[in-house]
């Protein structure tokens, strides 16, 4: 497990690689990697500090790739916000049949009338099991409420799943008549 000071730490590379990277002076390429070396001069951190956070988090968040030339470079596997604009290039992936959104249940009425929007980021996120969606919707409020998804329906109508390298499942928007209060 990692420590609070680590946890804090990982908190902040969410922040510059999903959100503000301009706020660490650092800029995403097109695919939203940076160079692992600028970011550690840009948040004060060892390779060692990073390794370790990069290991330990919970949800897998950052993913390391090492190019031709030697160099390791980061990105968070998803989460991304709107006005950060890169592309995953995450290939079309088959999703199971069913799946999972987890959300406050004040947000019902809500989903009911416009289905689920990606909101302030790039996709819908959905779990693959109802544990996994209870956490996501249980991080702003007590009262949650789980979605099921008929992501196999979507799928044969067209809409285009994605799989991020820490496995959630992502779509452009999920419309009402393919979700189903669990
Ligand atoms: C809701 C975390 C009303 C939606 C998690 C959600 C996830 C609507 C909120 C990842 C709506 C957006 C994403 C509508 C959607 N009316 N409410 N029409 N459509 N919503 O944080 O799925 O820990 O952008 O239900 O684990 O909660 O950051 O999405 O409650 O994987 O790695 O609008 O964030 O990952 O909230 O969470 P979010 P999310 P990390």
């Amino acid at each position: 497990a990692l420590t609070r000071e680590q946890v804090r730490a990982s908190r902040r590379i969410s922040m510059v690689l999903r959100h503000r990277p301009e706020t660490a002076g650092l800029t995403l390429d097109a695919n939203g990697w940076v160079p692992v070396a600028d970011l550690l001069t840009a948040l004060s951190l060892t390779r060692a500090e990073l390794d370790m956070i990069v290991e330990n988090n919970d949800k897998s968040r950052f993913a390391i790739a090492r190019r031709d030339d030697g160099s390791d470079w980061i990105r968070a596997s998803q989460g991304h916000s709107r006005r950060v604009v890169v592309d995953l290039d995450l290939p079309p992936a088959d999703p199971p049949a069913i799946l999972f959104h987890g959300t406050p249940a004040s947000n019902l009425d809500s989903i009911r009338r416009e289905g689920l929007r990606p909101r302030s980021r790039h996709h819908v996120h959905l779990s693959m099991d109802i544990p996994t969606a209870l956490v996501v919707g249980g991080r702003r409020s007590a009262e949650v409420a789980v979605l099921a998804v008929a992501a196999a329906e979507m799928v044969e109508a067209g809409h285009v799943f994605h799989r991020s390298e820490n496995g959630v499942w992502l779509t452009a928007t999920v419309p009402a008549g393919y979700l189903e209060v669990h």
